[in-house]
């Protein structure tokens, strides 16, 4: 049988896009997922000269693909694009996933914000952590990174941070939150969530971009990245059925996972996502009551909170990255000239 032929150039083609019914190359599928990702940081207002942006880079497939594109609009767009990692202790684990990243950003030249809890949380990892909290481990994990995610996305003075979310995590995410009717939850998962009571805004570039292409796009452009899944992912989980249902759904009616995310988003606003609304009187993050989670959850197992201290780990790693030296720890690092090309 004949290979087939990309529809745009006549190359061999590297995949075909069921809901555009169309076989591309390997350039032409990367100018697809470029123009996907182009669209949502146009309609949050990020695709300019000088915008910047945390890209929160796990060393996984999905935010590995994104900060690839986003390395790419960075040169042609003038964006200033921040790789940030946060070495969460998870053993092994953790350990491949640094080196994926390492090899990454030095292939894209950008330089990386390595960000290691265990520096903090006094040799701890995560899990150790969580059992000592007594707490679910992926809970205990979730807030640590958006607690680091935000300090380093202030550290910055950063406009967005960006998240590797694909299509398919949206939509589970949201039919999750929708059979539990949990309203808040599912204004959550629009492509753009902007600044809110102090925290930093979320863009999730991926939006339109689907799973499998997101890890076909790392294979073919040989993106260093781990296939290995974190011991505590949560196997069978509601977010796994809902993402198989909506495959099959897909098979049947091509396109129908991105118009699933198109009307949601035009449906819903972000702005009546109600986001922290006070500072932690300890560290100053943003925070919904007067001390913030990470501060309680770590006096609590620590002895003292520890909040300060992350943050100015965070900031020493925004300095180290950019290679400036502030000495304070806080407000904003200045970033040396990216993408001109
Ligand atoms: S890293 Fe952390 Fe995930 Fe591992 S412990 Fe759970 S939340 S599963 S995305
Ligand atoms: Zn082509
Ligand atoms: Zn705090």
């Amino acid at each position: 049988m004949a290979r087939p032929r990309c529809a745009i150039c006549g190359a061999p083609a590297v995949v075909y896009l069921r809901y555009a019914r169309m076989a591309l190359c390997r350039e032409h599928f990367r100018e697809h997922l470029l123009r996907r990702v182009e669209g949502v940081l146009t309609r949050a207002g990020l695709l300019r000269r000088g915008a910047r942006i945390v890209a929160a880079v796990s060393g996984g497939k999905d935010s590995s693909t994104l900060l690839d594109l986003l390395a790419e609009l960075s040169r042609s767009y003038g964006l200033q694009v921040y790789p940030l990692h946060i070495d969460l202790g998870i053993g092994e684990y953790s350990a491949h996933l640094r080196r994926a990243v390492e090899r990454l950003v030095s292939r894209l030249g950008l330089p990386l914000i390595l960000v290691e809890v265990r520096r903090v949380l006094r040799g701890d990892g995560v899990p150790e952590f969580a059992r000592r909290a007594g707490r679910p481990t992926c809970s205990v994990c979730g807030m640590v990174k958006r607690y680091v995610m935000n300090a380093a996305a202030e550290a910055l003075g950063a406009d967005a941070i960006a998240t590797g979310h694909n299509a398919d995590d949206a939509i589970a995410y949201i039919v999750k939150a929708f059979i539990g009717q949990d309203e808040e939850q599912m204004a959550k998962w629009l492509p753009y969530t902007p600044p809110s009571g102090g925290a930093v805004a979320r863009v999730r570039p991926l939006y339109e971009v689907y799973e499998r292409y997101a890890l076909l796009y790392a294979i073919v452009n040989r993106i260093p990245f781990t296939h290995e899944e974190c011991p505590y992912r949560a196997r069978n989980s509601m977010e796994d059925t809902i993402k198989e249902m909506f495959n099959r759904l897909e098979e049947q009616h091509p396109g129908l996972k991105i118009g699933f995310l198109r009307r949601f988003s035009k449906k819903r606003s972000a702005e009546g996502v109600p986001g922290p609304v006070n500072r932690c009187r300890i560290c100053g993050a943003p925070s919904q009551g007067e001390v913030c989670s990470f501060c309680r959850l770590t006096e609590r197992v620590y002895g003292e909170p520890l909040g300060p201290e992350m943050r100015r780990a965070v900031a020493e790693a925004v300095e180290k990255a950019l290679g400036v030296s502030s000495g304070s720890g806080r407000g904003r690092a200045s970033a040396p000239p990216q993408g001109s090309s």
